[in-house]
């Protein structure tokens, strides 16, 4: 799929700025590091060593902006033995998703890979994993989508995800399934078994830190603070990243509970669906916004059964919650 990447003069200058911090940063005799959680005031940082990879607490300098799981820094011993970071690289791929009043923000950096899990239960929303599909293609990372609670799965509910996966798979996603219940078989899906970093969302309840435990036994899985849902379950509050056998990471998140607004970058919407925007540019008035006009070609090609009229729906109104928080911010 053609990607298309437009840095202001603003961010090129603020990378370019990042970019000299960091130098000048290790030139002092800095550390390499990778963000592994922040909660609270509170980082933690990891960095490789001989055997595998450290971890340690540190502090941040004021003046870095906020450090978010993935990112990599250059931090510093001080001489009472605490750990400083004192530079952030430049981001490369982020993940994105809404604050309280619909505002995104980063909740984890230089990631390749969205792992989008649903489940049986709590029931899929389309809506929300559209969602996140087009923070995906707009950052550029590969998507996975992991139908967990197999065990859970019988022939009714496997019909029904089956026709919420269907545009998905037509889309060119991979799905899989699988099960974090089953203890006999850790393997990591096949789609994840390589060295890139995933990140793993959805919605609260579907299973991400569970999947977690499972591939990684013996690691105590953080989620931040401890926020009762159940018996013995706790939700995850602060994404945190967690390093593989096999040289790759991955990032438990927050899973969303009620979704409200995304306030993307209006302009950049459409690029956060390619089924859509193909059919960009061959409506008959150049205004077309696809709602009702005569002569529009994203109407026609759902009226032809060549565009998802689910997915057209969910462009439409993220498109329009965007419009709505650059008037409101
Ligand atoms: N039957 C079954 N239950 C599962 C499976 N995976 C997770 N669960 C249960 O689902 C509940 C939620 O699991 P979590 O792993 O905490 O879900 P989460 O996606 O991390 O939720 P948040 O942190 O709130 O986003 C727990 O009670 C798990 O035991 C599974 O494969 N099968
Ligand atoms: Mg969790
Ligand atoms: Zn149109």
């Amino acid at each position: 799929m053609p990607r298309k990447r437009n840095l202001s003069h603003q961010q090129q200058r603020r990378i370019q700025s990042r970019q000299e911090q960091w130098q000048d940063a290790s030139r002092e005799e800095g550390h390499d590091g990778t963000v592994v959680a922040h909660f609270g005031g509170e980082l933690l940082i990891d960095y490789p060593v001989d055997a595998g990879w450290e971890q340690r607490r540190a502090q941040a300098r004021a003046n870095l902006g906020g450090l978010v799981a993935g990112d990599r820094v250059v931090w510093r011993e001080e001489e009472n033995g605490t750990a400083v970071v004192v530079a952030r690289q430049p981001r490369e791929r982020e993940l994105q998703r809404p604050d309280r009043y619909g505002r995104l923000k980063t909740m984890a950096a230089n990631i390749d890979r969205l792992v989008l899990v649903i489940a049986p239960a709590p029931a899929p929303q389309p809506a929300l994993m559209d969602r996140y599909l087009a923070a995906a293609e707009i950052h550029e990372l590969d998507v996975v989508i992991l139908l967990n609670k197999a065990d859970l799965l019988d022939e009714d509910s496997m019909d029904l995800l089956e026709d919420v996966l269907a545009p998905y798979r037509d889309l060119g996603y991979p799905v899989a399934l699988t099960s974090a219940s089953e203890e006999d078989e850790s393997a990591l899906p096949e789609p994840m078994d390589d060295t890139a970093t995933s990140i793993i969302a959805g919605q609260s309840g579907v299973g991400k830190s569970s999947l977690i435990r499972r591939w990684l036994p013996g690691t105590e899985i953080r989620t931040g603070e401890l926020t009762r849902r159940g018996e013995g379950t706790h939700t995850t509050t602060t994404a945190c990243l967690y390093r593989l056998a096999n040289g790759g990471a991955i990032i438990d998140s927050p899973g969303i509970r009620e979704f409200g607004l995304w306030h993307m970058d209006p302009d950049r919407v459409i690029d956060g669906f390619p089924d859509v925007r193909e059919w960009i540019g061959h409506c008959r008035f150049r205004d077309c916004r696809h709602e009702k006009e005569p002569g529009c070609a994203l109407q026609q090609a759902v009226e032809n059964g060549e565009l998802d009229p689910q997915r057209m729906e969910h462009y439409l109104m993220i498109r329009d919650e965007a419009e709505a928080g650059r008037t409101t911010s």
